[in-house]
């Protein structure tokens, strides 16, 4: 923790002076606002991907990694390391991630691999834990863990089916990992709320507590899924998360943020009323799946408070938008 008592999500020190940044656009007064250079990672990226997004980027090295959500041209969805000097331009693995199993018990549950997809990275003690949709009998949370972002080693999966959006915290709170989810169905599940569980050791998970649920007739009616691991801050654990609404037009993708409590993260202290970004721009309305704006990871530079958090949009590409932790902070209190 820095001097301001901000941790980033992700990096072993707080200080990021090289987070991928751009100024707020003038005359705007948004608490946190598009990259001009959306999307910085097409859909065709690498060779046979039909789209790349709702990805996690960490700092890593003087420099970036991260894990993509990889959709190929048959329309498997799973998991590709990625490398990149600014956060920007990346050069994404041609090849999926391949995970060696930490024991025998895992090698069953890599037997029958379905897909993976929606990758969450989390700097945790001591690697880069990863975190995704897992097919195992239906979607649940997949866990493992890099040093290298070169190989990984996969634990067993957290949760029963079905389980989407786990998401780890930073560090460990009361002594216990913690993760986030989100119970689901096996299909486009029409409902959904956060759960908070903990763990001792990033396998056995218990005492689920409830986080939060949708609000009726907003942006965040249907369901609601965490996105980035949460930032620590003096006012609570912020999280982004994402929320959907039911139109007549199908399911509508927003993303707003909470503070939960620092000692007790199932504790809801202020949550946005509106949404922070909507899907608004042709990049994110129009694409494999409309409107969809989909966060997964945040970098934060401690001593500016700056934030870039990466999302997917329109289950096609990734891009990128910009804040500033206090503005976010100010955002979600006030407007709670
Ligand atoms: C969810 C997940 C996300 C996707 C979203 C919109 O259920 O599959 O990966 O972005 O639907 O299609």
């Amino acid at each position: 923790m820095d001097s301001k008592g901000i941790v980033t999500p992700s990096a072993p020190s707080g200080a990021l002076p090289n987070i991928p940044w751009e100024n707020r656009p003038s005359g705007s007064s948004a608490a946190l606002w598009r990259s001009s250079r959306n999307p910085i990672i097409p859909r065709d990226l690498i060779s046979r991907s039909n789209s790349i997004f709702n990805s996690a980027v960490v700092p890593f090295d003087d420099s970036f990694a991260g894990v993509f959500r990889v959709d190929d041209t048959t329309r498997v969805m799973d998991v590709h390391a990625g490398f990149s000097q600014d956060g920007i331009n990346w050069k994404i693995d041609e090849a999926t991630i391949e995970w060696e199993p930490t024991d025998d018990r895992v090698k069953e549950i890599q037997e029958t691999f379905v897909h993976a997809y929606d990758p969450r990275v989390t700097w945790l003690e001591d690697r880069y834990y990863v975190t995704w949709c897992n097919g195992y009998h239906g979607p649940t949370i997949g866990i493992g863990y890099t040093y290298d972002f070169k190989k990984f080693y996969q634990l067993d999966n957290a949760f029963l089916p079905f389980n989407r959006n786990g998401v780890l915290f930073p560090r460990r709170v009361n002594g216990m990992y913690q993760m986030l989810s989100r119970p689901s169905d096996n299909g486009h599940t029409p409902f959904g709320d956060i759960y908070l569980s903990e763990s001792p050791d990033l396998i056995h998970w218990g005492r689920h507590r409830h986080v939060m649920t949708t609000k009726p007739y907003t942006w965040e009616s249907t369901k609601v899924g965490a996105g980035p691991t949460p930032i620590e801050t003096p006012e609570g654990w912020l999280l982004f998360y994402h929320g959907v609404l039911t139109s007549c037009n199908g399911f509508v993708y927003s993303f707003g943020a909470a503070l939960l409590d620092l000692d007790e993260p199932w504790r809801v202290i202020a949550r946005s009323r509106d949404y922070l970004i909507s899907p608004q721009q042709q990049y994110e309305q129009v694409g494999d799946v409309q409107n969809v704006t989909f966060p997964c990871a945040a970098l934060v530079d401690g001593p500016t408070g700056r934030v870039t958090i990466y999302y997917g949009a329109a289950d096609t590409v990734t891009c990128l938008a910009h804040g500033y932790l206090k503005d976010i902070i100010s955002f979600v209190k006030a407007r709670s």
